[in-house]
């Protein structure tokens, strides 16, 4: 646990088809930074294991879920989401740091989706398209200062 806490934001029960990607660009951070939201790249946590409760109620679990990732924004000092699979969670969350004032990163695959207008209409995200997975590291060396 070191250097600057960052919030990774990535889909999960918008579809788990990028968990991997997740998992690789969350140890890449890893290396010099803290990942708060290390779960998102489990790759053992399906789309259904993230919304079956084990020992909660299905609303207990989904409140429990808010407020925990909600406090990590709140104390995160950035935000870096893989946007490529449209998660309403995501475009929560991303919305939520932009009220709290944290600078927001956005990756997406451009040969594979369009993001929404909502996303790049909004001047205050810095959103970075790619081609090749390849291309999102060295944009993660510059946004960490490495
Ligand atoms: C248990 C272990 C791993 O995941 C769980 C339960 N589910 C969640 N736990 C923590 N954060 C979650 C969970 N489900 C969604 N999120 C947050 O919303 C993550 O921070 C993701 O960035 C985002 C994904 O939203 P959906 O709408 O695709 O689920």
């Amino acid at each position: 646990m070191a250097g600057l806490k960052v919030y990774f934001a990535g889909s999960i029960r918008g579809g788990r088809a990028d968990a991997a990607l997740y998992k690789r660009i969350i140890e890449y951070i890893q290396k010099t930074d803290t990942v708060l939201t290390e779960h998102v790249g489990d790759l053992s946590l399906s789309k259904k294991e993230g919304s079956t409760p084990k020992g909660f109620s299905k609303g207990e679990k989904d409140v429990a879920i808010y407020l925990q990732d909600t406090g990590w924004l709140s104390d995160s000092d950035l935000v870096i989401a893989e946007c490529t699979t449209p998660s309403l969670g995501v475009g929560y969350e991303l919305a939520f740091a932009e009220k709290l004032g944290k600078p927001v990163h956005i990756f997406y695959n451009s040969t594979r989706t369009t993001l929404s207008a909502m996303l790049t209409g909004d001047k205050y995200f810095k959103i970075h398209p790619y081609k090749a997975e390849e291309e999102i590291y060295p944009a993660i060396d510059i946004i960490l200062q490495r």
